[in-house]
């Protein structure tokens, strides 16, 4: 089963919706088959690892992390391939949720008159099928807080853009995790301050770029930033909502002219006696929604030319309450995002804090000393919110990552 579950990680982030499962056959003690659900998310592991094994696969013993699925869905049910295989015994780490499979699985394979063992190394199990369990079970992505902090506790210098808190070695390793996540998400403070790119530039791993997510009340995303500049290559979404595109204090001041084209078509005129509702997406609209926040003196004329101009440079506007994660998480977990990478700044961090929306805590610690002027982080060691265990402390370079997780 450990080798099964390594075998699911290999392709974790590229499957999504579906979870990346793997899967051995073993026959007289060898491995004869092996199989981890294909990029795109079919075919399933258990068909890949049962074409390897072949005429072997009769008798055997096949181990798979996820419950075979039972569905007639875009492939045919992996419990009737593993039937027909003739295998002898079925070990399962983890019972599927997916309403088409639940137990349903476990049942042909039973009916069948094949041995079925259930729960092996469940815990290693369900940790590596995270973003799917959480996605089905609680209908929002797996939520991941990351955050490098200072010697002095600090995650950067009012003022200043990015300041390098760990080595390039550490900063590899966060693209590594950026890799497996289906996407990644900052506030618009960290979008303008610090310019950044968020995507995966690790050699050979450069095609695993996430989702990239702003939250942007305002649609002050400026359209020179590197997010937008990169949008048609990669995947990135605007969340704006509460105010946008509502009159509020201007705060981009990075927004300017861009290839000769003035960026900023709001400027400050042109106010609309309507006070329209701000559009929700549809994403949001099963939800609870709360009540929209900020001032609403009346709609800005610019405000839907700012959102046109994002997506003409390819950037999806997404109106969904930008500020409560409760809301947003379901709207992204809808889009087929399983596994959510939150990645700056310190309001934003804790925005999902408060929310009791992270399930998990990287927290790097440079060697650096920032001092004056700078950022505290929401966070340090000695302040773990309750609930966190902490699961184990790797070394890059001089930089420390502690890792924290929530029971689940
Ligand atoms: C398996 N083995 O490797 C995976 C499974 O849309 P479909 O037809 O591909 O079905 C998606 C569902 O299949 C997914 O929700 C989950 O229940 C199961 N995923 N099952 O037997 C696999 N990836
Ligand atoms: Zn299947």
């Amino acid at each position: 089963m450990a080798e099964a579950i390594r075998l699911g990680l290999l392709h974790l982030g590229q499957t999504s919706t579906n979870p990346s499962v793997g899967c051995v056959i073993v026959k007289d003690g060898e491995i004869v088959g092996r199989g981890t659900t294909a990029i795109g998310g079919r075919p399933h592991a258990e068909p890949q690892a049962l074409t390897e094994a072949g005429e072997l696969a009769r008798g055997a013993t096949a181990y798979v992390t996820l419950e075979p699925c039972s569905h007639h869905g875009k492939t045919p049910p992996c419990a009737d391939a593993l039937i027909a295989s003739s295998v002898a015994r079925v070990v399962i780490s983890v019972t599927d949720p997916d309403p088409r499979v639940s137990g349903r699985g476990i049942a042909l394979l039973r009916e069948a008159g094949i041995e079925v063992d259930i729960g092996v190394l469940e815990e290693e199990g369900r940790r590596s099928l995270a973003g799917y369990l959480t996605r089905q079970t609680k209908n929002r992505p797996y939520v991941t807080l990351k955050l490098a902090v200072s010697a002095d506790g600090m995650i950067g210098r009012k003022g200043e853009g990015q300041i390098a808190i760990t080595s390039p070695l550490a900063r590899a390793q966060v693209q590594a995790l950026r890799a497996e996540t289906d996407a990644i998400l900052v506030g618009i403070g960290t979008a303008i301050a610090d310019d950044p790119e968020l995507t995966v530039r690790v050699p050979g791993l450069q095609s695993l770029s996430p989702v990239r997510v702003v939250l942007d009340p305002r649609l002050d995303l400026p359209l020179g930033s590197k997010l937008v500049r990169s949008a048609r290559e990669v995947p990135t979404i605007a969340v704006a909502g509460e105010a946008a595109p509502f009159i509020l204090p201007d705060i981009s001041p990075t927004w300017g002219e861009i290839d000769g084209v003035n960026a900023r078509p709001h400027s400050s005129a042109g106010i609309d006696a309507t006070t329209d509702e701000v559009p929700v997406d549809a994403s949001c609209g099963n939800l609870p929604i709360p009540p929209l926040v900020g001032e609403m003196p009346g709609r800005i004329k610019g405000g839907e030319a700012r959102a046109e101009a994002l997506r003409a440079a390819g950037v999806e506007i997404l109106y969904c309450h930008p500020y409560h994660p409760e809301v947003l998480l379901p709207a992204l977990a809808s889009r087929g995002i399983s596994s959510l990478l939150v990645e700056g700044g310190a309001k934003t961090a804790q925005l999902f804090l408060d929310a009791g929306l992270v399930d998990r805590i990287q927290l790097y610690q440079g060697q650096i000393i920032i001092g004056e002027g700078g950022i505290e982080s929401p966070l340090t060691k000695s302040d773990m919110p309750s609930g966190f265990a902490h699961r184990g402390t790797f070394m890059f370079g001089d930089d420390r990552l502690d890792e924290y997780e929530r029971e689940f």
